[in-house]
């Protein structure tokens, strides 16, 4: 066994490797735990499908058969959506779930693992995780922040969810010497809203600019990743006096029912979509279509850069 085979590359994302034509990394998590079926698969195909409309070439990640699997078919995509036991794989579990060959859907962090082995510099997503609301007793703090002080990869997002203790995601991206850029937008961008009251200390406008600052943070041996917060759309937000109201029921709920540990996140995006009656699922699904847009003209002008 060696490193070589613990990885294999879709055709497509193989081509793309040796053109060296800009990729993009796509996580499974929000597949497999972070929406119903069907939509989940339909927002997987439609994103990977917007990436390749704008002349990059999307590669969603998962453990299947022993293996970090680079660029998935459809047939993958639809098992990750439907399968019973879907592990979620985090940091920790990576290994396990690849020793005991099991079926696994990456997050954020796995994502950004798997990118960085395979040479990928942007990864597009919906949210990452982050500190969470009552952290004093759970100490609940996601691994994707820790993954993104130490791998060099770039994540574009809507911000951290308002499931979230945002001001405490940020300060612990601070301490970690995380940029976090806000594009188009002065304050952290909270999911499903576009705005938080938290101010950012960068904004960019361009994505040229944001390419050069991740290029010279590869110059400089800078280990650690960037978060692109991107807002969603104000036609396809849900306002913050109306949501907030959601999170704390679906925060409550939470607690009553003794949801702790990875299964929060899935549990809390679940219940917000049944308090909404779908309209959060609707939100989350263009907010991702908006950062894949982001993202793959991010992976163009980084192309243009690092050739
Ligand atoms: N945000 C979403 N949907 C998701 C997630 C985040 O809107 O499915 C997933 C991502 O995979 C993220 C993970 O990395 O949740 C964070 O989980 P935890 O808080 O357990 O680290
Ligand atoms: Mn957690």
């Amino acid at each position: 066994m060696n490193l070589e085979n613990l990885l294999v590359y879709s055709k497509e994302v193989k081509e793309a490797k040796e053109k060296k034509q800009p990729i993009v990394a796509l996580e499974s998590t929000i597949i497999s735990h972070g929406m119903p079926y069907p939509q989940n698969v339909e927002m997987a195909k439609a994103t990977e499908k917007i990436i390749r409309e704008k002349g990059a070439v999307p590669a969603t990640i998962a453990i299947m058969h022993g293996k970090i699997k680079i660029g998935l078919e459809e047939e993958d995509l639809k098992l990750l959506a439907t399968a019973e036991g879907v592990r979620k794989v985090s940091r920790r579990d990576l290994a396990e779930v690849l020793a005991k060959d099991q079926l696994g859907a990456t997050t954020v962090a796995t994502t950004m693992i798997a990118a960085h082995l395979a040479g990928i510099k942007v990864f597009v997503t919906g949210g990452i995780g982050g500190v969470h609301r009552g952290f004093e007793d759970s100490m609940d703090v996601s691994a994707d922040l820790e993954e993104l002080a130490q791998t060099p990869v770039a994540v574009v997002c809507a911000g951290a969810k308002a499931i979230l203790d945002i001001p405490r995601t940020l300060e612990y991206l601070e301490t970690k010497g995380v940029p976090v850029i806000g594009y188009k937008t002065s304050y952290m961008p909270a999911f499903y809203s576009s705005l938080s009251d938290h101010k950012l200390v960068t904004r960019d406008d361009n994505v040229e600019d944001i390419a050069k600052r991740i290029y010279i943070s590869k110059l400089l041996g800078l280990k650690g990743g960037f978060v692109i917060a991107n807002p969603i759309p104000k036609d396809d937000e849900i306002p913050h006096e109306e949501i907030d109201k959601i999170i704390n029921q679906a925060l409550k709920e939470e607690k009553a029912a003794g949801i702790k540990g990875k299964d929060s996140t899935p549990f809390l995006l679940a219940k917000i979509v049944e308090l909404t009656e779908g309209r959060s699922l609707d939100a989350n699904i263009k907010l991702v279509f908006n950062n894949a847009k982001l993202g793959a003209d991010l992976a163009l002008a980084y192309n243009k850069i690092d050739k």
